[in-house]
């Protein structure tokens, strides 16, 4: 027998992950049969994490959705469904929006994406353009960063030097930062740093397992960090390590955060983050005498009630030291890089589209918009797209309420019928990233890939493009900026300096020439002033405390009926809950599993694989319990992602977790939650 020719497509990664891997994906007979990170790629370095490697139990799994569905039955779970045609899911929609625009104007109709997929054209583009066509309302997508941006739209307060610069750090503090888990392709350069004599210390309220693999971890209180960051700069200050120097030319209002410093008690400061004085005492004195030192920021920072405030307060520290001078000093982050600074995002979205005066609905306040019967004009339309929001919102039981109101016409498009399918109308076959065109630009490093389709779609699968171009045209809206192809969208929106033809045909590029491994050396910083604002001018005239601040958690700080913070963690396996319900999750039961102290274990008699109820006001969750020292007394830690399907409908920790926003940028506070734990009475898990 003669065996059929195979061939490799390169197909970058599209998941919402700094690393943006390019995958070598092995076609044989229009079928992929096996997927490996490339090996030119100067980040992917010939290794995929753990569940891409598994990508293909992903794109072949028996319960793919590959063609349009109607719901069948009431909202809500054990919805069972009937396949239509495409024709006929295609019109119904079309009738429901049109119906809806009629009775309500456009702005009843509402997007709801995220970053499930993250390639530009498939999820930031055509998707943006042909909703702003529409004058469908906005969505704020706060739900992974809103803290952050908060902080951002007064200060310039997160861009970091570029992994390679890691290589020259001799101290790096992981400060909520998981990237083990999150984004491994930094570790090698971590791992260098290491080799030429760097400590690495965690600060992290969970033992995960960049904290293991630190020379030292210190547990934190969750939604403490600006308490922590203060009680240094107070060091720092007091004890004259302060770089004078760097702050005089390239900071404002030193002499005010001096001054709010000195008044702060070191006591209450230490009180707060769960955290001795002089273990504070002794970080910031490594942290200001080390040279190149530089703080890893993780996005676990701003997702408590002060996230925003704790953003600006670590972004103090390195201009404090003046550790942005040296390569290798300052912060290090996942934001920004190639896909803010090689694309002109505008370019791609075309917000101009919009009517001007178009409403913006934030996403993490979902249910109580859909709830609320004063919000004008109602929601009439959801089409949800890229994500699953009946799983990764917070407060789930309102969120399910919210999308079982009955006049509310919900379409979804995925790849899987989610929990989020329970509650959709009409579901739609998506392509998996192997069977659409796209082009990704990385949030970790300086680089970007052009995606030609690897594969045929599966079923009657299409990609949201498609999906969007179909649907503009039964709608009759005419704008061209919606019938472009990838490569044209790369050639619109893509900035100069990152030449369009090379991007199109090669597998992937580099998005600078240089890396910048010392952005902020000369100051630099993109405030009015052009200089690091200790004290913001724009905060104190829009009624906020200007200089940095420790605002308190809603809940991990306060008196509450329920004893225990509760974090819920994003799992090696899963990339939130895209791959939980696929074997290679749903063999680890053990991963699932509630981490609790000895001692809290103890004073509650519970011990390890009791099956515990975790509980407040807002919901509950039912798992078995691990007796572990992964987290400090008065914290429980949960894996993030699993669906609640999976779990007779009690398996979803964010049924627990607040929909109370950060302090500014209304991002949600999933890590700012206290809960009680009890040992299950009565019907065990399913
Ligand atoms: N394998 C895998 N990779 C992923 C994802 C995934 O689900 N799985 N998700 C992707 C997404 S969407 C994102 S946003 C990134 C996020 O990746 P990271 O930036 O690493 O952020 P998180 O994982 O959210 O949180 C990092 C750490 O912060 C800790 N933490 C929680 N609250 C606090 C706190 O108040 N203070 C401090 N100091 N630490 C705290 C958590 O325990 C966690 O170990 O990862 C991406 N990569
Ligand atoms: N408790 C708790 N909750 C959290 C978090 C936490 O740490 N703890 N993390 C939060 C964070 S940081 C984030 S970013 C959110 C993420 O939450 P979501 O935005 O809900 O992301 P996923 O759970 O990954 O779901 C993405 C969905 O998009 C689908 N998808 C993938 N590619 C495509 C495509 O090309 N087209 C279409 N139409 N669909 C596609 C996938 O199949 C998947 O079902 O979760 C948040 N929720
Ligand atoms: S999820 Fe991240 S680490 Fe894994 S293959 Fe994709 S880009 Fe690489
Ligand atoms: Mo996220």
């Amino acid at each position: 027998m003669v065996e059929s020719p195979s061939r490799i497509a390169q197909v970058a990664c599209p998941h919402d992950c700094p690393d943006a891997c390019l995958m070598d994906v092995v076609v044989k007979d229009g079928r992929a049969v096996k997927v490996t990170g490339n090996r030119q790629h100067p980040y992917t370095r010939g290794a995929l994490c753990a569940k891409v490697s598994r990508l293909l139990e992903r794109v072949y799994a028996p319960e793919r959705l590959l063609h349009p569905v109607r719901r069948v039955g009431p909202k809500g779970p054990g919805g069972t469904f009937r396949p239509i045609s495409w024709e006929e899911a295609i019109s119904d929609i079309v009738g429901r929006i049109r119906q809806a625009i009629t009775e309500h104007g456009a702005q009843s109709v509402l997007p709801y994406s995220y970053r499930g997929n993250n390639g530009v054209y498939q999820s930031n583009g055509i998707d943006r353009r042909f909703f702003h066509a529409l004058g469908a309302s906005k969505l704020a997508r706060t739900i992974c960063t809103g803290g952050l941006q908060g902080a951002l739209a007064y200060s310039d307060v997160f861009r970091g030097f570029p992994p390679e610069g890691l290589v020259e750090s001799r101290l790096i503090l992981f400060w909520a930062a998981n990237p083990v888990e999150t984004g491994l392709h930094l570790w090698p350069y971590v791992m260098e740093a290491k080799r030429r004599g760097a400590t690495l210390i965690a600060i992290d309220p969970y033992r995960s397992r960049t904290a293991r693999s630190c020379d030292r971890h210190i547990f934190i209180r969750p939604g403490t960090d600006a308490a922590l960051a203060l009680a240094m700069a107070k060091v720092i200050e007091a004890e004259g390590l302060v770089d004078h120097d760097y702050v005089r030319q390239y900071t404002v209002g030193y002499e005010l955060f001096a001054q709010r410093l000195r008044s702060l008690s070191m006591g209450e400061l230490s009180q707060a983050c769960g955290i001795p004085a002089e273990v504070i005492g002794e970080l910031a004195r490594t942290y200001a005498t080390t040279r190149p030192s530089a703080i890893r920021v993780g996005l676990g920072l701003q997702r408590s009630g002060g996230g925003a405030a704790a953003v600006k307060v670590v972004a103090c520290l390195p201009v404090l030291t003046g550790a942005w001078r040296h390569v290798g000093g300052g912060l290090s982050t996942t934001y920004g890089r190639a896909m803010h600074e090689a694309q002109d995002q505008d370019r791609a979205m075309r917000p101009d589209l919009a009517p001007a005066d178009t409403r913006v609905v934030n996403m993490a306040r979902l249910a109580e918009h859909l709830l609320d019967p004063a919000f004008h004009p109602p929601i009439k339309v959801i089409y949800v797209y890229n994500s699953n929001p009946a799983a990764s919102l917070p407060d789930q039981r309102r969120v399910r309420k919210a999308l079982q109101r009955p006049d509310l016409f919900t379409v979804l498009h995925d790849m899987f019928l989610t929990d989020t399918a329970d509650y959709a109308d009409i579901v739609l076959p998506a392509t998996s990233p192997l069977e659409h065109e796209d082009f990704v630009l990385a949030y970790g490093g300086d680089f970007g890939s052009f995606s030609p389709r690897a594969l045929p779609p599966q079923g009657e699968a299409r990609s949201n493009a498609e999906v969007f171009q179909l649907l503009a045209k039964a709608l009759g809206v005419e704008e061209a900026a919606l019938g472009v192809s990838a490569a044209d969208m790369a050639a619109e929106a893509l900035r100069d300096g990152v030449r369009v033809e090379e991007f199109i045909s090669k597998p992937f590029v580099r998005t600078r020439n240089q890396p910048d491994l010392r952005p902020r050396a000369l100051g630099g910083f993109n405030t009015p002033s052009g200089k690091f604002e200790f004290y913001c001018e724009r905060m104190a005239q829009d009624g906020l405390d200007p200089l940095p601040a420790f605002v308190p958690p809603h809940e991990t700080l306060g008196s509450s009926p329920y004893p225990l913070n509760f974090v819920s963690r994003k799992h090696r396996d899963s990339l939130n809950s895209s791959y939980t319900h696929l074997p290679i999750m749903a063999r680890q039961e053990e991963a699932r599993r509630l981490e609790m102290h000895p001692v809290d274990a103890e004073s509650r008699g519970l011990k390890d694989s009791d099956e515990v109820r975790v509980f407040n006001d807002r919901g509950e969750f039912v798992t078995r319990l691990r007796v572990s020292t992964n987290v400090p007394p008065g914290t429980v830690a949960a894996f993030w992602g699993w669906w609640d399907k999976l779990s007779g409908g009690k398996g979803n920790v964010n049924n627990v977790t607040s929909s109370a926003l950060t302090d500014l940028g209304g991002g949600p506070t999933f890590y700012d939650c206290r809960v009680g734990v009890e040992r299950l009475q009565g019907k065990a898990l399913a």
